[in-house]
């Protein structure tokens, strides 16, 4: 070698600069992957990333001693407004394991029993806005109020704040200034370089700034309460009294400011996303729906106000399976990124250098040829347990791999599985104006304009 990191010519390179923005990317990204393989170097404006679709690659680049993650262009964007928070920290950033190593015990599966009262209260806010809204005649907006349940749980879960979606027709001020600081941050990296954009980056500042300004609200009502100095009863109280269990430090302020942004973003969107496509795909497929409501129907029977437990949500199993293949087909955090320690050839064929991004393309890994001959059709046994112990643990990964996979894991699956157990215990759910499929993309991916007729199943109290 002479040192030099060329890429093998036989790896696609595929400049994408002159292409029109879209408003889907991850749909743009699997149709180049269809196109030029497993893996191709896409260039944008003269930055070039990896882009890898296939298991036998994303099982390497899951060897922690050889790749880790990548703060790519997009997270780096995502950075300017939630910092050093836990998902766009640097690996080597102290602040990362410090956080790391206090949050993690209060989201280990047993602490969900914490939170499960508060998961529960909001979720029968979203069943009574949908029981009026039927009892009226009317049709549900499946991803907004999806969003407004999520934001309400992870508000009033984590950090006692109640965002109130659901006295709202609009969504909250914070979540339309999030939804635009995510768009920017999605899109900054594809716009031509040429045009001025300093109109939109001060609207993206303006912003920031506002949601900043929320936070520091309730962290201030949160140190001025005192209660900081009790027992933490939620990841606020947590961040504000908890010192490191080794080294005896603290989180700083603006740590903590950006670890509440970063959670109120990452604990409730890709969720909400999750649930719209578990119900869009039982709204399609009636008999995986029947299948559902005979697992609650033998929980709960015909109660008229049922009264999920803990240990009830791990009993959901086929609810859960029902939620796995959503996020296999549909992923909705659609990818993540790695990159190389050292020089290294991947696939013993490709040279990869520390720096060069490699996007996993997870909605392309879901549909490896591991998933058997139909990778579109919904099929939930695919996660019956010993089909899913003949597979490789890495053919299906929405939550990423390695120590920066997903913190919040356990609280969505409770979260959601048990609203979608209560959902299809109380309603029939009617595809009213045969909905079909299509995504809305803000990082994050869920179903665009996807509305539901509601009826009541069992006899009304
Ligand atoms: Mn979540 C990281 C997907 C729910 C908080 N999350 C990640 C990553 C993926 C992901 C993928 C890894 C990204 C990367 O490697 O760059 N998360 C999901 C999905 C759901 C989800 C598909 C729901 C379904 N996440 C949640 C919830 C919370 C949360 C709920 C909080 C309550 N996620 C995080 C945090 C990180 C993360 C925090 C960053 C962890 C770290 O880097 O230490």
């Amino acid at each position: 070698s002479d040192g030099t990191t060329t890429v093998d010519p036989r790896v696609p390179v595929v400049d994408i600069s002159a292409l029109p923005p879209v408003s889907v990317p991850v749909l743009r990204s699997m149709e180049l992957a269809r196109e030029h393989g497993p893996a191709f170097l896409q260039r944008l404006h003269g930055r070039e990333m990896l882009l890898v679709s296939s298991l036998e690659l994303v099982e390497e680049l899951a060897d922690e001693e050889r790749f880790t993650k990548a703060i790519g262009p997009a997270l780096q964007n995502v950075r300017e407004f939630t910092g050093d928070g836990l998902f766009t920290a640097y690996n080597d950033e102290p602040n990362w394991a410090r956080a790391h190593d206090i949050l993690m015990p209060a989201f280990a599966l047993g602490s969900m029993r914490t939170y499960h009262p508060v998961m529960l209260k909001v979720a029968r806010r979203l069943i009574e806005a949908w029981d009026r809204r039927s009892a009226a005649g009317l049709t549900v907006d499946v991803p907004g109020d999806m969003t407004r349940m999520t934001l309400d749980t992870i508000g009033l879960a984590g950090f006692g704040f109640d965002f109130g979606s659901f006295e709202r027709d609009e969504p909250h001020p914070f979540v339309e200034a999030m939804v635009r600081c995510l768009d920017w941050a999605m899109t900054r990296q594809t716009r031509n370089p040429e045009l001025d954009h300093s109109e939109r980056d001060a609207a993206f500042r303006r912003d920031a700034d506002y949601l900043a300004g929320v936070v520091d609200e309730v962290i201030a009502a949160r140190v001025a309460s005192g209660a900081e100095t009790g027992p933490a009863e939620d990841l606020l109280g947590l961040m504000l009294g908890a010192v490191h269990p080794v080294d005896g430090t603290r989180l700083d302020i603006e740590n903590i400011r950006n670890q509440v942004i970063t959670f109120l973003i990452a604990g409730h969107e890709t969720t909400s996303g999750a649930l719209s496509f578990a119900l869009h795909y039982l709204a399609k497929h009636p008999a995986e729906l029947r299948r559902v409501q005979q697992e609650v129907d033998a929980l709960w029977g015909d109660q008229a106000d049922p009264d999920p437990s803990y240990e009830d949500v791990g009993r959901l199993r086929h609810t859960r399976q029902v939620l796995n293949e959503a996020l296999r087909l549909w992923p909705t955090a659609p990818q993540f990124s790695r990159e190389a320690r050292e020089e290294t050839l991947l696939g013993g064929r490709i040279p990869v250098r520390p720096g060069l991004p490699i996007f996993v393309l997870t909605t392309m890994l879901h549909r490896d040829p591991a998933w058997g001959d139909n990778p579109e059709l919904f099929d939930p046994s695919r996660f019956d347990p010993e089909r899913e112990a003949a597979r490789s643990p890495h053919a299906f990964e929405p939550f990423g791999t390695g120590e920066r996979a997903c913190i919040g894991r356990q609280f969505a699956l409770h979260e959601a599985t048990m609203l979608l157990g209560m959902l299809v215990h109380r309603y029939r759910l009617i595809d009213h104006c045969d909905y079909r499929l299509t995504l809305k993309q803000t990082l994050t991916i869920k179903p665009d304009g996807f509305t539901l007729a509601l009826a009541p199943r069992t006899p009304a109290p």
